[in-house]
């Protein structure tokens, strides 16, 4: 009788065994986006997740859990290192709080597609495994520089009495034109600049309409500098535990989207004729002040790179250069 019931046990623990089987050969990522869901990068983002979908039924899955309302902006790159989400959409200026190098990837003046090929995207993951517990998967946005966008008029690259709300991107280049600054999510620019608390922010050439910060608006500096990194990453032990298939599946749906990121120089030239309608005004400098201007962003950017992170910058710098 005891030996029947353990052989009903038995089966029962086996099918258990098997259900479960069945199910790990299906995997649901959960992921958050550091930027708002009504925002372009999102937009962008969720048609490739329906496909991703769709296309990995029995493979791999992603469950798309929210914006900043589930994880606030400045909390998502711990929550991928410690696994509480499995995959984000950020940049590496909402985690500098996980490691100062995140920062760094605006510093890039290569095509994703080049750094695939010239070892910057194996050299990035391999800080990010060991600093972030993070796998880095594809950067979504390139050919989008920062630029600064105020309402008081500026006729020199000095920002000497202006208050500008920022994030890590900006903080050295802001600072060396003199600006006085405040770091806030993005959530929180519309009712920084109504009321009063700054008089400009910083924000790459798209986007500034999705959150109606072009109300606020009167004017933006050229050129740009930099370029906003907006990246898909990946809590690292999540990445190890996927089967060889899955990860093939990942790899395979992680290229085509970065496949997609022409779009992005359309995206600028329809941003830039759209707050030129909206009545916000460019300004600009003379060829040499302009280049000196962006030539600065950079020589800061750097400057304060190897001073945080003098090995990794040194390592970063020639794969993330032209030649
Ligand atoms: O919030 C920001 O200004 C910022 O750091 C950023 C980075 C990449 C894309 C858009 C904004």
């Amino acid at each position: 009788m005891k030996r029947r019931m353990m052989t009903k046990a038995a089966a029962l623990l086996m099918a258990a065994g098997l259900a479960t089987g069945a199910a790990a050969q299906e995997t649901t990522l959960r992921m958050v986006s550091a930027f708002a869901e009504n925002g372009i990068y999102v937009q962008r983002l969720l048609p490739w997740v329906q496909k991703f979908n769709a296309e990995g039924k029995g493979v791999l899955q992603i469950n798309f859990i929210g914006g900043p309302k589930a994880i606030p902006t400045f909390e998502v790159g711990n929550a991928v290192k410690t696994g509480v989400v499995d995959m984000a959409l950020s940049t590496g200026a909402f985690y500098t709080n996980v490691m100062p190098e995140a920062d760094f990837l605006k510093l890039t003046q290569l095509t994703v597609a080049e750094q695939r090929r010239n070892g910057a995207f194996d050299a990035i993951n391999k800080v990010w495994n060991e600093k972030a517990n993070m796998q880095y998967l594809a950067r979504m946005v390139e050919n989008q520089p920062f630029h600064i966008y105020t309402n008081k008029p500026v006729d020199k690259p000095d920002l000497a009495g202006l208050k500008i709300r920022i994030t890590p991107v900006y903080r050295d280049f802001f600072h060396a034109l003199n600006a006085s600054v405040v770091t806030t999510a993005p959530g929180e620019v519309y009712t920084a600049l109504e009321r009063g608390v700054v008089d400009g922010y910083g924000w790459p050439i798209g986007g500034i309409f999705d959150l109606n910060w072009h109300e606020k608006t009167k004017y933006r500096i050229d050129p740009g500098f930099y370029d906003a990194e907006v990246s898909l990453v990946m809590n690292l032990p999540a990445y190890r535990k996927l089967t060889p298939a899955q990860r093939d599946f990942l790899h395979k749906q992680l290229l085509a989207l970065e496949a997609q990121n022409g779009f992005w120089n359309q995206f600028t030239a329809d941003e830039t004729a759209r707050q030129d309608k909206a009545g916000i005004k460019a300004i600009r400098f003379d060829a040499a002040t302009a280049k000196a201007f962006r030539d600065k962003a950079y020589q800061v950017g750097w400057a304060s790179a190897e001073r945080q992170s003098p090995e990794i910058a040194a390592r970063f710098k020639p794969l993330f250069t032209p030649k």
